[in-house]
């Protein structure tokens, strides 16, 4: 038997009246401290390199908890402050705006200042709870944008959208480009390569006070998928995504300021994504709400044979209700109208009821 760290995959998933009492009759414990329980789990002993997996039920965890399982079980289970002032007590979802010519989901459309607003106010209109504005392209193969014309794709959006319903995010690596975004407004920093490509960032994120998320990648954008290898994807994403929690809150961004992203395509292969959109549950060991990015991926398209991006819709909505169904909070999309409908309808359908 594998001896070292513990890992913790809740299963056996209970909505509604049915999770309640299942928690209060002690066969069940909450997911995230949110509406969905869980009635057993996957315990994971060792490392990327060397694990042994047994299957627990509630009950039985409850009874043979352990200092170290106990650790992990409070991060499974407690109650996540507010996000960025927002809630998550439903899914939230954060709307694509890529002010960038070569974007793959909008075919340059949006890359004018005038069209990226219009698209934003569209975006909150139909329900996104967050906008995430991007002025560099991070989609496989694509090369790196100087500071000074991110600055100048994103910064008059930004200034526009001050006042939007909408929390403003702003997706970019670069420590001057979020602080500008900073100023100019946004209130969560997306980085996709959590904080690592310009380690400024975690001061300019300590110090205007900005909501991070912390995306895994591996490699860069322009080569990462070109042999992306692991040894246990699961685990070694969990390990890095729990380092980089661990460098933000020693540079000064509490863990209520942090959501994490797995990376969905972002130096992973068919089977890396699938292996880590059939663990997001375990996730929530990072003690921090979960962002799910799957909207229109290629792994979509290869799935659901569905070439063009556009046409990758049903498969980004199966995705999401997968992730929501093990807990995941939020949900970075380009169809918010449609996302928003597939989630209610999922969400209304589990639960037994609209509210
Ligand atoms: C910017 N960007 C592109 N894909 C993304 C994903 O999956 N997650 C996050 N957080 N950002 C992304």
């Amino acid at each position: 038997m594998a001896e070292g760290k513990l890992y913790l995959r809740p299963l056996g998933f209970l909505y509604g009246p049915p999770a309640d009492a299942a928690i209060e009759d002690g066969l069940a414990l909450p997911l995230a401290g949110g509406p969905i329980a869980f009635t057993s789990a996957v315990v994971i002993e060792g490392s990327p390199t060397n694990s042994h997996r047994r299957f627990i039920s509630v009950e039985a965890l409850e009874e043979s908890r352990d200092a170290d399982l106990g650790g992990v079980l409070e991060r499974v289970t407690a109650k996540r402050p507010p996000f960025a002032g927002l809630a998550l007590a439903r899914p939230t979802l954060m709307g694509i705006v890529n002010v960038t010519p070569d974007s793959f989901s909008d075919g340059g459309l949006y890359d004018e200042t005038e069209g990226a607003v219009a698209h934003a106010a569209e975006l909150a209109a139909d329900g996104a709870a967050i906008v995430d504005i991007g002025g560099e392209s991070t989609r496989p193969g694509s090369d790196t944008v100087a500071d000074d014309e991110e600055l100048a794709r994103v910064v008059p959006v930004l200034k526009e959208l001050k006042g939007s319903p909408a929390v403003i995010s702003i997706d970019t690596r670069k420590s001057a480009v979020a602080r500008a975004a900073a100023k100019a407004g946004a209130r969560i920093l997306n980085d996709v390569s959590a904080l690592t490509y310009d380690p400024a960032c975690l001061d300019v994120a300590a110090e205007e006070g900005l909501d991070v998320v912390l995306m895994h990648a591996q490699g860069e954008p322009k080569t990462m998928q070109d042999n992306p290898a692991y040894d246990d994807v699961v685990l070694e994403v969990f390990d890095y995504l729990e380092a980089r929690i661990a460098a933000c809150e020693q540079a000064g961004i509490p863990r209520a300021r942090i959501a994490a992203d797995v990376g969905l395509g972002f130096g992973k292969t068919l089977a890396h994504n699938l292996a880590l959109l059939a663990n997001t549950s375990l996730f929530h060991g990072l003690g921090v709400p979960l962002l799910v990015g799957a909207s229109r991926k290629r792994f979509i398209g290869g799935l659901g044979q569905a070439k063009e991006p556009n046409s990758r819709e049903p498969g980004s909505h199966a995705a999401a209700i997968a992730c929501a169904a093990q807990g995941a909070q939020m949900f970075r999309v380009h169809d918010v109208a449609g996302s928003r409908q597939a989630l209610a309808v999922w969400r209304a359908s589990v639960f037994g009821t609209e509210n």
